[in-house]
């Protein structure tokens, strides 16, 4: 090579030496190499040249070129894989960071109501008992002394379907199939959904229902009393209660029970309508008829029954308007419990 060339080659190397990213080792491509670049203007300068001078200056060129150019591609890939691990240690995740919250859900205000009021008869001594939710019409109405003429059995109240089965409107049959299956004594409970045609700001189709019966030798009126009371003030603390005259056709007599407003404490608010009490349940001495159907004999066993809408329960205790908040799924609702 000569001093010239020699030149140029540190030049490069010198570029080179500064040259940081691919975009700077680009340039110098295109510095030395380009279509315009100085090792290829020397390349041109050969035309001029007389035959013996340019075929040892051409293989000087050519050398210095092959030189660049490899260095060049040396330097590129070097670099290449450098930015590359800029990037990805850039890119690195910290693991010490704090992660994002999840969220773990929980459980629908409905769901935890029931689950309270179950335990709370579960405790008492009481079992679960569990049924269909299509059920025969017998179950949901006859052997409940509901006749045909009631207007609980008319087509605007009840679903029927094609089948002739009906979806139950309380979970009563619950306690008709339990009865067939054993003999008293028994305290069970049946909870789940029930269905009804009717929609509006207190009536949701489906809705869920809790009912109670107790079957034994001398089971009176005192001993539904005494287990409601201590229901209501498990469930809603000590506070003045009351029983009303009421009528079902599976009991006889019939009560509902109210306790006093827990928002007003009486007083009256919108909650309770004014009236300072708020009915939380129905109940009865189960009707001779119904043990009947069952065929327990009704001169050994009497018993007691109550039904409550778990929905309205969870309603009066969150002091929640509208029922279709509750089914409506509506996460900022939810939330609140
Ligand atoms: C209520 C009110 C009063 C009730 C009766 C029975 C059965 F099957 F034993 F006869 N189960 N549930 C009953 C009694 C339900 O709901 C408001």
């Amino acid at each position: 090579m000569s001093e010239s060339h020699e030149k140029l080659l540190q030049q490069y190397l010198s570029d080179c030496q500064t040259a940081k990213s691919t975009a700077d080792l680009e340039a110098l491509r295109v510095k030395y190499l380009g279509k315009k670049g100085e090792v290829t203007e020397l390349l041109k300068g050969l035309g001029k040249m007389a035959p013996e001078e340019r075929k040892a200056v051409g293989a000087a060129i050519n050398e210095l070129k092959n030189r660049i150019q490899s260095s060049l591609e040396e330097s590129m890939r070097e670099v290449a894989l450098s930015e590359q691990n800029e990037k990805l240690n850039a890119e690195r995740p910290d693991h010490s960071l704090p992660g994002l919250y999840p969220g773990t859900g929980g459980l629908h205000p409905v769901v935890q109501v029931a689950r309270e009021v179950a335990d709370i008869f579960l405790s008492m001594g009481f079992f679960m008992a569990e049924g269909p939710e299509i059920e025969e019409e017998y179950y949901n109405f006859e052997a409940l002394n509901v006749p045909s003429h009631h207007p609980a059995r008319d087509m605007q109240d009840t679903f029927y379907l094609e089948s002739g089965q009906v979806l139950r409107t309380q979970t009563s049959p619950v306690q008709i199939r339990t009865m067939e299956a054993l003999k008293p004594p028994l305290k069970m409970i049946g909870l789940g959904k029930v269905f009804r045609k009717d929609s509006d700001i207190t009536h949701s189709p489906m809705f869920n229902q809790m009912e109670g019966l107790v079957v034994g030798e001398n089971i009176s009126m005192a001993d539904l009393k005494g287990t409601l009371v201590m229901f209501v003030e498990n469930m809603f603390g000590k506070r003045p209660h009351r029983f009303r005259p009421s009528y079902f056709p599976f009991t006889e007599p019939s009560a509902e029970m109210d306790i006093q407003c827990i928002f007003c404490e009486g007083k009256g608010c919108k909650v309770c309508k004014s009236t300072g009490w708020m009915e939380v349940l129905g109940c009865g001495m189960v009707n001779p008829k119904v043990f009947d159907a069952v065929k327990y004999d009704t001169e050994k066993y009497t018993g007691f029954a109550f039904g409550m809408g778990i929905d309205r329960i969870a309603m009066l205790r969150y002091g929640i308007n509208d029922i279709r908040l509750l089914f409506s799924s509506d996460i900022r609702f939810l939330r609140q419990f």
